[in-house]
């Protein structure tokens, strides 16, 4: 891929370009936010009218995420500047056939928010680094190159091909999305000899903020002492963890063995809001820190949407087909399920769930468990059955 052909053709349409709408994918990350903001950057600076479009609701985005928005807006305000960002009933009033939407860090037209009104604008441009699948939205040029580490690179290369020294706000947004797809600049596979000389230029030329890019991560750390207090107990006797042990027989009938199964969910805020991965972390959590060898979290996504997370590590037993009998699916290992809890009372509908949920695990037992023997650890870190001595 050549950034002097992207560079020509965002130049040859501009002049018919009155307004510039970007748009990273639905629950944005720092690549998706970053790249957008130095796309919204490089478009103030060709003379456009530009806006970056966010929909997600604040409170469900990931606390990084979060604090790069809040900080960006923050510092448009204080250069008596007005806010980049706008949710989706801004662009329908806004947009008309002179209007350009450029798409990042995303080719998937599912995964935007304004798929059902992209045809309000007269050009589309999609910037990005993920591969093409059945999904993939053709825009009027496809700007999409996976030898890229990140949307972010990419548009660093661009503001670079404009020859424009950007500001080292901008900087900093697209090292923090640099970082989260190079998993910090760890993946080795992900990084070639030019993402570090974009890397380069972020931090020795343009000065991006390491230290601030470094805190953003560390929301990330925040956000999984909020893991810990949902797994956790913090009150006396009140757990928010249960562990349930189910006997295991012989062939004549005989108890052999017990298998632990916990139960977490948040008892001190019940309608408390997560994040998905948080559960399903959680879940993983409760395998390897604690004694169980089938973990159940459930919790929160949205004021009414419950998600299940299960973890297994035994043979026969399948989290899959636990969760498929409450409308979810998965693997052997790892399965999950999302509820919609309808108004009333949610406490008293999640506890029922609860119940089923114990129900069929126990019965999901009672069916593989008639002989020990078949009993058999597929890990990640294998628990031993407490077999009884006799
Ligand atoms: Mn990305």
């Amino acid at each position: 891929m050549d950034i002097q052909v992207l560079k020509e053709y965002i130049e040859s349409i501009l002049g018919d370009t009155t307004k510039v709408f970007i748009i990273g994918h639905n629950q944005p990350d720092l690549d998706s936010l970053g790249s957008a903001i130095g796309m919204y950057e490089l478009m103030r600076y060709l003379g456009k009218e530009a806006y970056i479009i966010v929909d997600d609701d604040k409170k469900y985005l990931e606390a990084g995420v979060r604090k790069l928005l809040i900080d960006t807006v923050r510092r448009k305000r204080e250069a008596q500047e007005k806010s980049p960002f706008i949710q989706k009933n801004k662009y329908i009033k806004e947009a008309d056939k002179s209007s350009l939407v450029i798409i990042v860090d995303n080719n998937n037209i599912d995964r935007i928010s304004i798929k059902d009104v992209l045809n309000l604008c007269g050009h589309t441009i999609i910037i990005d680094h993920h591969k093409i699948n059945g999904k993939t939205y053709q825009s009027d040029y496809n700007y999409i190159d996976k030898s890229s580490s990140s949307a972010s690179e990419i548009v660093e290369l661009l503001l670079t091909a404009f020859n424009y020294k950007y500001s080292s706000a901008t900087a900093t947004a697209l090292l923090a999305g640099m970082h989260l797809d190079t998993d910090r600049f760890q993946a080795q596979d992900r990084i070639s000899d030019r993402t570090c000389e974009v890397w380069y230029r972020l931090v020795h030329d343009q000065k991006a903020d390491r230290m601030y890019v470094k805190k953003l991560f560390e929301q990330k750390f925040e956000k999984a002492c909020a893991r810990g207090l949902l797994k956790y107990n913090r009150d006396g006797n009140k757990k928010n963890t249960e562990i349930v042990s189910e006997m295991i027989y012989d062939d004549k009938g005989m108890p052999v063995g017990i298998i632990t199964v916990s139960y977490t969910r948040d008892k001190f805020n019940p309608e408390q809001i997560y994040d998905s991965v948080d559960i399903a972390k959680a879940a993983e959590d409760m395998l390897n820190e604690g004694p169980a060898n089938i973990s159940v979290v459930m919790g929160f996504i949205k004021e009414n949407e419950l998600q299940i997370s299960l973890r297994n590590t035994l043979k026969p037993i399948s989290a899959g087909s636990i969760m498929e009998k409450v409308g979810g699916g998965g693997d052997e290992a790892k399965a999950a399920s999302q509820i919609i809890i309808e108004d009333g009372n949610k406490i008293e509908k999640i506890e029922f769930i609860e119940k089923t949920i114990r129900q069929i695990i126990k019965e999901e037992l009672a069916e593989n468990y008639l002989s020990a023997a078949k009993v058999e650890s597929i890990g990640p870190e294998p628990k031993k059955i407490n077999v009884y001595k006799r």
